[in-house]
């Protein structure tokens, strides 16, 4: 018998190709129709506070800085206070990714959310009518081995249109070696992006990253001095990884958005209005609260 033919081998398959069908069929809910989701670019000739290259280079990386916001004895001020929520919230069993959105019932967040150097430069981004609708203390312990995977914030966030800047604000020496966020510079072009499932040995404090990412570019992470911040697009790719060091790395990610964005999802209930007008009061406004008091449940908007 004649032995059957040899099958033809198999075209040898394009990475390029496995990415996009792998990009195609993943399941996915960072598309969604409810949202407008492509970059709006912030415009150069109308900067007052940056550079108009440093807002080119916003719109082309997703992301700048560092910026020093606080000098050393203010970022000193900066970390006892939040050594002291830290020490609260620990008492009552909660870790320390905990501190997430109590800007309304603490001093020191609100006055972190509310600088007006920091809001400056947002402005420059995204025009005068700001609110903070977020604010979530990432605080990586010595050795603490969680990661967060890569991600776009504007995935996890029912906002629309896509018009969130986040000001990344060091409360301790953040870099690689402590596990500080990694960017890939200029991922925020590519629209939304699908996500999967993180395998839980991958210890990642979100639930899922996205598919294929080391194709998109190649990581950078900004070093940050305490006190220093950097900003980013709702859309831009980052993530980061385990504090294989001695060293504490916490920043307060403060999300800032144009009044104009809206929520499908009734996210608006517990914001700050930081700058310009919301002129259809669209946004609850938290006034400065008299002192710290981090108790009750979280608001837990944007946990990413
Ligand atoms: O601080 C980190 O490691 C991640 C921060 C983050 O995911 C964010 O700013 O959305």
């Amino acid at each position: 018998m004649n032995p059957s033919p040899a099958p033809d081998p198999q075209p040898k398959a394009d990475p390029e190709d496995d990415l996009l069908t792998i990009l195609r069929d993943s399941p996915s809910i960072a598309a969604d129709s409810r949202r407008q989701a492509a970059f709006i670019p912030g415009d150069p000739a109308r900067a007052r506070s940056l550079r108009p290259e440093q807002v080119e280079a916003f719109n082309t990386q997703g992301i700048i800085g560092p910026f020093a916001v606080y000098d050393a004895s203010q970022a000193l001020a900066n970390r006892t206070a939040f050594d002291a929520l830290l020490a609260s919230f620990r008492a009552q069993g909660k870790d320390s990714y905990a501190i997430n959105g109590f800007h309304d019932r603490c001093a020191t967040i609100w006055d972190l959310a509310t600088n007006p150097r920091i809001l400056d430069l947002v402005e420059d981004l995204i025009g005068p009518d700001i609110v903070a609708w977020g604010t979530h203390f990432f605080c990586k312990m010595p050795g603490d081995g969680k990661t967060v995977g890569w991600h776009q914030d504007a995935t996890y966030w029912p906002l629309t249109p896509t018009r969130t800047v986040t000001a990344w604000i060091a409360i301790d020496d953040s870099d690689l070696s402590n596990g500080g966020m990694q960017v890939v510079p200029g991922s925020h072009r590519h629209g939304p992006l699908p996500v999967v499932r993180s395998p839980p040995e991958t210890n990642n404090l979100l639930w899922e990253q996205v598919v294929g990412w080391e194709h998109l570019g190649k990581p950078a992470c900004i070093p940050l001095r305490a006190g220093e911040c950097t900003l980013h697009s709702d859309l831009l790719l980052h993530g980061s990884e385990p504090n294989r060091s001695q060293r504490r790395r916490c920043g307060l990610t403060v999300r800032y958005a144009a009044a104009s964005v809206r929520s499908w999802k009734d996210w608006n209930g517990n914001a700050i209005r930081c700058r310009g007008e919301d002129r259809a009061s669209y946004w609850t406004h938290n006034p400065r609260p008299a002192d710290d008091r981090p108790f009750g449940a979280p608001v837990m908007f944007g946990s990413n």
